[in-house]
């Protein structure tokens, strides 16, 4: 049972789940004993623990989801069936003693779970996925987080088909014996069951051995089916820098004598932190240069820390309730982008350190503006901290970690790195070994640094929604030499009824000054401001500027705080664009002033955006990683949120005209041209080097690249066909090959099908690389075709192909999420078929995996920001998909939200 469950809610409507309602458990429990006899179409599962009540005389109510009860007994002896009630979701013992041990018998399959939630097998093995309500599908549990014990787990199976068996913790022991494999695990530390995890499987390894800075030495594996193997070193390298990283920056040494990471092929999110088995997506482990783009092996590492950070904040300090969660994913999310940083930043010297840091907190950004902010403006606007949901499924949102995230950087912004690794010190001297609340880590880091005082405020991060704006005004005394900056917030009018206590949020805002002529001012005290009223002066005296033309602000620097600013006038973007010392602030105002072109009625001429650009290629203290970022427009879905912004409705297909059209300027205008065809060229020279994935190398091929596809539409079509031919054919790595046959998607026609035969084959027996096959048809917009007439049949193609898999959710997202999220011209065909494959898609796809359905549907999360025509069929395919009966949970949820 789930304490919170809203029992007068009416049965026609799916439970709400409020924080308000959070109980403490009715009962201790603990140690678990669990022993599996483990088959693919049948598991039969034994739990067994002593529980102590803490509410005397209250029953004992275990959560259950699709379980069969085979046996019950309490201290050995059977239970009379008067004693308890058991239906597949619930176990209830009527009247239990004070104390006793319950234990209970029950049978699973595994093979027909499609919802690959518990445990379920993929491709001849099984594997476990938990959080957040998971283990319910394998045993009758308080299944919640804040009931944390510790666990001893016998896994028994065929030894043919699971010669690898593993579980959390050490391996107390393994035997053969008459074909039958055992092995038993125990996790010495407590944990919530949500992060229990099983293996049993054919599998391969590698491993390393690290030695902690206490001196001792750790066992480090990384698993995968024996022909993947050869692409599993990077991840164990990463592993390793993840380990050395938490330990030299926060103090976190490994506390397991081993870790454990296990490829899946059939996974539902990107990795699972399970306590030191860590389950993973293929995608987010396997990596060689013919399976991983640059882009890929960025992420990989970053997932590997990010799962690997969890094992303290997450594992060690969990969640008191599911509501919790940006506890543990923001908190998480902030380390493993300082680490990338860091790992980015390694060996650079000061000035190329800070430029490498802004291209990853650039990539940071581009990502929270893409899905972070259209989910805060759109109807499933959420708190970091949301106060209610039907399905917790749905919560693990781009709110929840990005936004959850940059909540967490703004402490450190306040505080420096010093003071939030000292908060952090005190969070876990306060919190170690228990289940925490978003309450608990703030006043650690506001009273590890005495500010104590800012707790109240602070907190109206976690209860408010949307993103708030701010807008900067100055004033200038020239005589007196005195700049006045009036500084406005707005929080999203929601908020009124959500949180109507809360005025204005406490918003860091780092800045600096220019003068007119664009050099640096020192700005006088701190160059960190804390606004916490919905209104501030700040009066600063710079005697050195008096009798001058008015100072320039660049505000926000680094991405401070997770605000809309209102972008200052385009003469002055172009400055701060040219000369800022901040190299995100340099990027953000060009892409303000290139965001200005792409408005139906620009403020700017072309020429200023385009002089702004030929300026950045041309400043040689750049790095190309930074050029490709300031030269790479926001994507056409961005767009139709800054449309929605100045209240016009977004028409995708003149958004996408606006954007090719700028790009055919860019590639026409001579110094950009001449920069381009330079880069262009490079594509050919790098194409002989040996492919390596450093920063360095694959910001290169970054730009060379961009150059390749801003050049493409300016070029004769039948000779650009020839060289993306050419160039994919001998392309040494898939960050060239998949960037060609892009090229070649955009050509359409004879080149792009023997383009897709070519890479078809060089993908033979790579399920990853054969996912960017799918993906660059299902994004793929022919210059031919600037109305994507024809891109909704090639998705009918593509899902009748025989290797589409429905069963494999990285092959469900290359084509469906792909068309809905980065198609948007052929999505959002005016007819308005793309949203009938939208609802008949989604609608099947609920019935076999409702999570994975339930977050594609989110792609219409932002439907109400369209013109007329299109918006009412958007919202039709929504209602058509609602009013499908046997809806599951999940999607009536998100279905409902959308159409309020
Ligand atoms: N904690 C998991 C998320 C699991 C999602 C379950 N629906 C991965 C992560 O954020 O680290
Ligand atoms: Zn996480």
């Amino acid at each position: 049972m789930n304490s919170f469950r809203d029992a007068a809610a009416p049965t026609s409507q799916p439970p709400v789940v409020r924080l308000a309602d959070y109980q403490p458990p009715s009962h201790t429990v603990g140690p678990v004993d669990l022993h599996f006899a483990l088959g693919l179409a049948e598991t039969i599962v034994t739990i067994a623990f002593p529980f102590e009540a803490r509410i005397p005389g209250a029953p004992l109510v275990l959560d259950g989801e699709e379980l069969t009860l085979l046996s019950a007994q309490l201290n050995d002896e059977p239970l009379p069936a008067k004693a308890y009630t058991a239906t597949p979701d619930q176990f209830v013992l009527h009247a239990p003693p004070a104390q006793g041990r319950l234990s209970l018998t029950v049978r699973i399959h595994p093979e027909a779970n499609t919802e690959l939630m518990g445990l379920y097998a993929s491709r001849g093995g099984l594997y476990t996925q938990c959080e957040s309500q998971g283990f319910r599908r394998i045993a009758y549990f308080l299944d919640r987080p804040d009931v944390m014990t510790t666990y001893r787990v016998v896994l028994q199976g065929p030894a043919d088909l699971f010669p690898t068996l593993l579980s959390n913790g050490n391996l107390e022991s393994e035997t053969t014996e008459n074909g039958v494999h055992t092995a038993v695990w125990h996790d010495p530390f407590p944990k919530p069951c949500y992060l229990f995890a099983l293996v049993a499987a054919r599998l391969a390894h590698i491993e390393s051995w690290v030695t902690t800075r206490s001196g001792k030495k750790k066992l480090l594996q990384v698993y995968t089916k024996p022909e993947d193997l050869g692409r599993a070193q990077f991840a164990l390298q990463s592993l390793e820098r993840s380990v050395a990283w938490d330990e030299h920056r926060f103090g976190f040494e490994l506390d397991l004598e081993r870790f454990m990471i296990v490829a899946v092929p059939d996974f539902n999110s990107g990795a699972m932190e399970n306590k030191g088995l860590n389950l993973f997506n293929t995608r987010f482990i396997l990596a060689d240069p013919d399976t991983a783009t640059d882009r890929d092996y960025e992420l990989i590492e970053a997932v590997i820390g990010h799962e690997y950070f969890h094992n303290y904040t997450g594992n060690r300090i969990t969640c008191r309730d599911w509501f919790q969660l940006t506890l543990k994913e923001g908190l998480t999310v902030f380390r493993d982008q300082e680490f990338t940083a860091d790992m980015l930043a390694e060996g650079l010297s000061a000035e190329q350190a800070a430029s490498a840091r802004a291209v990853k907190r650039i990539d940071d950004v581009r990502v929270l503006r893409a899905a972070q902010f259209p989910e805060d403006a759109g109807p499933m606007a959420h708190p970091i901290r949301p106060a209610q949901y039907e399905e917790i499924r749905n919560f693990y949102t781009a709110t929840v970690y990005e936004k959850g995230a940059e909540v967490i950087r703004m402490l450190q912004t306040l505080f420096g790195v010093e003071g939030f690794a000292k908060g952090m010190a005190l969070y876990f001297e306060r919190h170690d070994g228990t289940a925490a609340t978003c309450e608990d880590f703030v006043s650690s880091i506001l009273d590890a640094n005495g500010r104590n005082d800012l707790m109240a405020q602070w907190m109206g991060w976690y209860r408010t929604l949307g993103t708030p704006q701010l807008r900067i005004t100055t004033e200038w005394d020239s005589a007196r030499g005195e700049l006045q900056m009036h500084l406005e917030q707005k929080l999203d009018p929601r908020n009124a009824a959500l949180a109507p206590e809360v005025t204005a949020l406490p918003i860091p805002i780092r800045w600096g000054l220019l003068t007119a002529d664009g050099h640096p001012l020192p700005v006088p005290g701190s160059d960190v401001l804390l606004m916490h009223s919905p209104r501030l002066t700040h009066t600063i005296h710079l005697p050195m500027a008096a009798g001058g033309p008015a100072p320039m602000v660049s505000a926000l620097r680094e991405f401070s705080a997770p605000v809309l600013l209102e972008p200052p006038a385009p003469e002055t973007l172009a400055i701060i664009a040219a000369q800022d010392s901040d190299a995100f602030n340099r990027w953000d105002a060009l892409q303000q002033l290139i965001l200005d072109q792409l408005m139906p009625s620009p403020t700017a001429g072309r020429d200023l955006v385009l002089s702004a650009m030929a300026a950045t290629l041309a400043d040689e203290r750049l790095s190309p990683a930074f050029m490709a970022q300031a030269l790479s427009l926001p994507s056409e879905s961005v767009v139709a949120e800054a449309y929605s912004l100045r209240a016009i409705a977004a028409d995708p297909e003149a958004i996408h005209a606006r954007c090719e059209s700028l790009k055919r300027a860019m590639a026409s205008h001579p110094s950009i041209r001449a920069s381009l065809l330079r880069w262009d060229a490079e594509v050919d020279v790098e194409a002989q080097r040996t492919y390596a994935p450093d920063p360095l190398s694959s910001g290169r091929r970054a730009l060379a690249l961009l150059a390749q596809a801003l050049l493409l539409p300016t070029r004769d079509a039948q000779e650009a066909g020839r060289v993306l031919l050419q160039r994919l054919r001998i392309s040494p790595h898939i960050t060239g090959r998949i960037a060609h046959l892009h090229g070649l998607l955009r050509l359409s026609g004879d080149a792009a099908a023997e383009g897709l035969e070519i890479f078809y084959r060089q993908a033979q027996g790579n399920a990853l690389a054969l996912d960017k096959w799918f993906s660059a048809q299902a994004m793929a917009c022919p210059l031919g075709d600037p109305t994507g007439s024809g891109v909704v049949d090639r998705i009918h193609a593509l899902l009748q192909h025989a290797d589409y898999d429905v069963t494999n959710p990285n092959r469900v997202r290359a084509v469906l999420s792909t068309f809905f999220s980065q198609n948007p011209v052929g999505f959002h065909q005016a007819d308005g078929q793309g949203y009938a494959l939208w609802a008949d898609a989604l609608g099947t796809l609920d019935a076999r995996n409702s999570q994975l359905a339930a977050r594609l549907a989110r792609s219409l999360d932002r439907w109400a920001i369209y013109e007329p025509g299109r918006k009412e069929k958007m919202r039709a395919a929504i209602a058509q998909l609602a009013a499908k009966p046997g809806l599951s949970p999940d999607m009536a949820e998100v279905c409902g939200r959308l159409l309020v």
